[in-house]
């Protein structure tokens, strides 16, 4: 099987698990439903729930036992995605392709439908710890890293400095933070997961967290360069955002070519972390690489 098969695989495992767990359209509140649905099926590259099956793989667990806490993470991403498209965040009006959560079902029912994932999300989480057997200590902390990577000094945290950078001279301090926070925490706790939830030991859980670091800063700064250069119908929204808000970027404020360098070296690095794991973390390299080249 190619690679591009074996990714294809498991995006199918992801939507079908997410499909079949969402609630109905038909279920009361309908619109509700709808809505998360709406939000969470279709376009998404489902980076962060293959991250999680793939580390479950490099610790040595069959990917598909983690397929529910891999869905919870891509509800909290979805989440994150319908209230950051918000008129009072960046007031975007397509995602995935398509009209914004919020045109489509009116900004009450998004919110509603962002906190509904939420609560879905860490649901599926620690039933999937629970039914796979872990000591309640480790489900805990499954959830608890989650709910870190959530919480004001992860994405929440990340989403305040974006916002509070806008129209800044930015430094070097305020793009890691917000790269780390807003894009890197949940890229960490998604691998974080695979690995806690394949029970492997401490020193390999802390080298995929580094391992995650340098991804989630790499994929942040590859978003930040193709809403400058990317083209909006691969990508499923507008580009030139960033520009326009006077975010601050990498790309902003080193330049495209500084930006570029920048992304190798972090993926770079985090290959170079896998060696321990051999062969079994080819799916890790390859999402890496991936990054590398993405164009959407
Ligand atoms: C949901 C915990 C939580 C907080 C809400 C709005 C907000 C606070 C945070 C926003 C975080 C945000 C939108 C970060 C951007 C991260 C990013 C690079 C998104 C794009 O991810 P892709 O490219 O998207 O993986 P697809 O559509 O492919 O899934």
């Amino acid at each position: 099987m190619t690679w591009e098969e074996q990714f294809g695989e498991l995006i199918e495992q992801v939507d079908a698990f997410l499909d079949k767990t969402l609630p109905s359209e038909e279920t009361y509140p309908q619109s509700l439903h709808r809505a998360m649905r709406y939000s969470v099926l279709g376009r998404g590259k489902r980076l962060r729930p293959i991250l999680v099956m793939a580390a479950a793989r490099t610790c040595g667990t069959d990917p598909a036992l983690v397929l529910p806490t891999a869905a919870g993470i891509e509800c909290i991403h979805a989440y994150s995605l319908i209230h950051d498209d918000l008129p009072v965040m960046d007031n975007s009006d397509e995602r995935r392709g398509k009209p914004s959560c919020h045109l489509v079902f009116g900004e009450a029912i998004a919110l509603l439908a962002g906190d509904a994932l939420q609560a879905l999300a860490f649901e599926l989480i620690a039933s999937n710890g629970f039914d796979l057997g872990l000591r309640p200590q480790e489900v805990l902390r499954v959830v608890k890293e989650v709910a870190q990577a959530c919480g004001s000094q992860g994405l929440v945290g990340g989403q305040v400095g974006d916002i509070e950078s806008q129209g800044c001279q930015p430094n070097q301090e305020m793009i890691n933070y917000i790269c780390s926070r807003k894009t890197g925490a949940l890229i960490q706790a998604s691998v974080k997961a695979g690995a806690i939830l394949a029970r492997a030991g401490e020193d390999r859980i802390a080298v995929l967290s580094q391992y995650a670091s340098h991804l989630g800063i790499a994929f942040q700064i590859v978003d930040d360069i193709l809403d400058l250069v990317g083209n909006p119908e691969k990508m499923g929204k507008r580009v030139g955002q960033d520009e326009a808000k006077h975010k601050a970027t990498y790309p902003a404020a080193f330049g495209l070519e500084e930006a570029k360098r920048k992304v190798s070296k972090e993926v770079a690095a985090a290959i170079s972390l896998l060696q321990i794991f051999g062969r079994k973390a080819d799916l890790l390299r390859r999402i890496a690489d991936f990054l590398l080249h993405r164009d959407h």
